[in-house]
């Protein structure tokens, strides 16, 4: 007999974010045994009747919905999980936290600033367990990352720097709006590459180095008028397709970071550079079970860039998987953070980022935008501990 309590899963929305946590909730339990909560997936919840019917059997929940007001009102459902676009976040929310649903919520948290407060707003009266999927995090070599900056062998920062660099937006014929294209529709996704590759960067970015004080930024909408999916009419393009932005971090350092999806033969390349006093370290997301570190306390006749593969039990999240020196991939990244955040339904801590720390990355991400259009330099007044 089972000793695991269960949590009751809810999903709304069928996209590749869907498939994404999904797989993680199907893989939990067999490389986490020892957790004392395990996820069962109840509901699933689209607008396609066809859609979700399939989804539902491809991934083993046990019924259906077609309107997210009904998961949310279920008596037989412990969790909210929002993977739709970002315009419906607040309200599926607000709705789930009012029902005491816990809620695990698909980044960016919201549309806008003012939604994003609202949603923190109603976790702080209800006391909902909360969690945002800002999934990079739990890449092994990037939680890596963050013990060695604690550990203090860096010392004292001086740069961060980060991309993320895609191309598949380049072509004029694609749409704005529907499935996936959502990313290209400001009403539907608020912002473009900001609020879509920057938000990861800058969460990671926080995480690792701590507050970003204020922000100057430059975008650009290369393509500016798309067909509208829903109008079928050629629409003014609103979102950002590129952004570049520095920074101060409030430990001083420097901060630049770069977003586009016009950079030709990228997919999505996530990296980032760190450099401290004592030593500096880098990241690629297409080399993500590496991690490079260099030490300036080094012997010098050995010192230069060492190449960390980060596959020992003893490295993050390693002693779940296979033995050293076998590899994972982008999937596990979801599979960590629900491990941490069934962990937090344990030790009742919270599993970071939560809604409060995702307003932060709202926080700058906005800044950003406002920064770009009125040319000058924005205070982010985040919040960061
Ligand atoms: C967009 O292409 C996208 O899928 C983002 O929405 C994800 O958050 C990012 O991890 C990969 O790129």
């Amino acid at each position: 007999m089972s000793e695991h309590k269960e949590i009751r899963i809810g999903l709304i929305g069928c996209g590749f974010m869907g498939r994404s946590h999904s797989n993680a909730y199907n893989r939990l339990s067999n490389f986490f045994p020892d957790l004392k909560f395990k996820p069962v997936l109840k509901a699933v919840c689209s607008r396609s009747l066809e859609k979700v019917k399939a989804f539902a059997e491809q991934w083993d929940y046990e019924n259906i919905e077609t309107d997210w007001r009904s998961i949310v009102n279920r008596n037989d459902i412990d969790a909210i999980d929002i993977c739709t676009p970002n315009d419906t976040h607040a309200e599926i929310a607000i709705a789930a936290a009012e029902a005491s649903k816990m809620i695990l919520c698909e980044k960016p948290l919201a549309h806008s600033i003012e939604e994003a407060e609202k949603m923190v707003e109603v976790i702080e009266k209800t006391g909902i367990k909360n969690t945002v999927w800002y999934n990079y995090r739990r890449i092994p070599a990037v939680t890596l990352a963050k013990n060695i900056i604690d550990s203090g062998k860096l010392g004292k920062i001086f740069h961060y720097r980060a991309n993320f660099l895609q191309d598949w937006t380049m072509s004029p014929d694609l749409p704005q709006g529907g499935e996936g294209l959502w990313r290209l529709d400001i009403d539907a996704a608020g912002s473009g590459v900001t609020g879509d590759l920057l938000a990861h960067c800058i969460d990671t970015a926080m995480w690792l180095n701590g507050g970003i004080k204020d922000v100057s930024a430059v975008t650009e909408t290369f393509i500016k008028e798309r067909v509208h999916q829903s109008s079928g009419k050629m629409q003014k393009v609103g979102i950002d397709d590129a952004c570049i932005f520095h920074c101060h971090f409030d430990n001083g350092s420097l901060g630049l970071f770069e977003s586009t999806r016009y950079a030709r033969g990228h997919k999505a390349l996530y990296t980032f550079e760190i450099n401290g006093e004592k030593a500096s370290i880098k990241w690629d997301l297409h080399d993500m079970n590496r991690l490079e570190f260099f030490d300036h306390g080094d012997d010098s006749i050995v010192r230069g860039w060492r190449s960390i593969l980060v596959t020992d039990a003893d490295q993050p999240f390693m002693d779940k998987w296979w033995v050293p020196g076998l590899i994972i991939g982008y999937e596990h990244s979801f599979i960590h953070q629900l491990a941490d955040f069934f962990t937090s339904l344990e030790t009742g801590e919270a599993c970071r980022p939560t809604f409060m720390d995702a307003l932060q990355t709202q926080k700058v991400c906005s800044e950003v935008i406002e920064s770009a259009k009125s040319r000058s330099w924005k205070n982010t007044n985040v919040d960061w501990n």
